[in-house]
């Protein structure tokens, strides 16, 4: 069975774009593809993180993972840290990176440009980081949003250089990005994407969110000039409604449009934060129903299942490098 990989960084709060872009597909995927579904806090301190806060996100995570349907019966979920290949192969693909290459990653540029002051060599290195979730499982498919398109480039080219130089070593991924929801925009920003990181919180629906805000973050959306109920790219804030609308009730874009039909913009955005605290209400109270033992039994079985993998693919990278320590006997 061919595998996929991918994984979501425990800071802030999960928010609709992550679930449309990402975890919802990974809910599809896991029938097809062994899954590996991890939670990646040693990206998180690429940026300084509270340890407290960050150790109650993780496990909070894990829990989302579980309730918007990720099963473990069938998918490896797992915290990166539990995991040291993650940390050992980057050092060995750091040897491989380019400077120059890693300049280039536009969520560096973007990230260091808003914390000037204080920029990690860790934020430089997250992608180094990201190939190596990756490549340590043998990755058929990576299902991200379209912001991670860059990143998966850029571990393509890793494992390709380091199977040329090396021999055969790494599966060279491709990404799976979707048609539709891969970049959800910001409900006050339709120019930007919507971000946990970002500043203003009005913009962003997170799926812990309580019904009065989520009403209150799609009544203060902001809407295009005119008045017609389209899906159009020249009506980029209503695209951006439509589109959620589309992918939380499984109705097709002309139905969506034609129910609205003649109607303002403000029974739009009523409608569609009544859709969104019924799709939220459900998976708020699974989120709630996971036990801490349960939980722990959970990523101590998805620890053991990604050891076991990471551990052989690190190992076969040494050897290609020729990288051999004490408990090799054979001259
Ligand atoms: P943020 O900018 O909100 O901090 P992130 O990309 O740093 O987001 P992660 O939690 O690591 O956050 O992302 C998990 C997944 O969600 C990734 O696959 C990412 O591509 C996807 N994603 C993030 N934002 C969006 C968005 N606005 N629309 C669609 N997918 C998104
Ligand atoms: N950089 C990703 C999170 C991430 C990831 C991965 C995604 C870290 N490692 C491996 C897919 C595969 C992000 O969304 N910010």
């Amino acid at each position: 069975m061919k595998r996929i990989f991918s994984g979501a960084q425990p800071t802030g709060n999960i928010h609709l774009g992550n679930y449309l872009g990402a975890l919802r597909n990974w809910v599809t995927l896991q029938h097809e593809y062994e899954s590996f579904f991890c939670i990646v806090n040693l990206h998180a301190i690429t940026i300084p993180q509270d340890p407290k806060v960050l150790a109650e996100k993780t496990r909070e995570l894990a829990r989302i993972y579980l309730a918007v349907g990720i099963d473990p019966e069938i998918s490896t979920i797992f915290v990166q840290s539990d995991v040291p290949q993650h940390a050992e192969l980057t050092w060995i693909l750091n040897c491989l990176a380019r400077m120059s290459e890693l300049e280039r990653m536009t969520q560096f540029k973007d990230k260091s440009r808003k914390q000037s002051e204080n920029v990690s060599a860790g934020l430089f290195d997250y992608p180094v980081l990201m190939a190596s979730d990756i490549l340590l499982y043998q990755t058929e498919l990576v299902p991200v949003g379209d912001d991670q398109k860059q990143h998966l480039e850029f571990t393509r080219d890793i494992a390709t250089r380091f199977n040329r130089d090396f021999g055969d070593t790494f599966r060279v991924p491709e990404p799976y990005i979707p048609k539709v929801g891969a970049r959800i925009m910001s409900l006050s920003d339709p120019t930007k994407k919507m971000s946990k990181s970002d500043d203003d919180a009005t913009g962003c629906v997170m799926l812990l969110d309580d019904p009065d805000a989520v009403n209150r973050k799609f009544k203060r959306a902001v809407t295009d000039s005119g008045t017609e109920i389209k899906f159009d790219n020249s009506r980029p804030a209503i695209t951006n409604l439509l589109t959620i609308y589309q992918l939380l009730t499984g109705q097709p874009i002309v139905e969506i449009e034609s129910r609205f039909a003649g109607r303002g913009y403000a029974q739009l955005k009523q409608n569609l934060a009544d859709v969104t605290v019924e799709f939220l209400r459900p998976f708020q109270d699974q989120v709630k129903g996971i036990g801490a033992e349960h939980l722990n039994r959970i990523l101590r079985q998805g620890r053991e299942k990604a050891r076991q993998i990471a551990g052989t693919t690190l190992a076969n990278a040494y050897a290609a490098m020729g990288i051999v320590g004490a408990s090799t006997t054979d001259e």
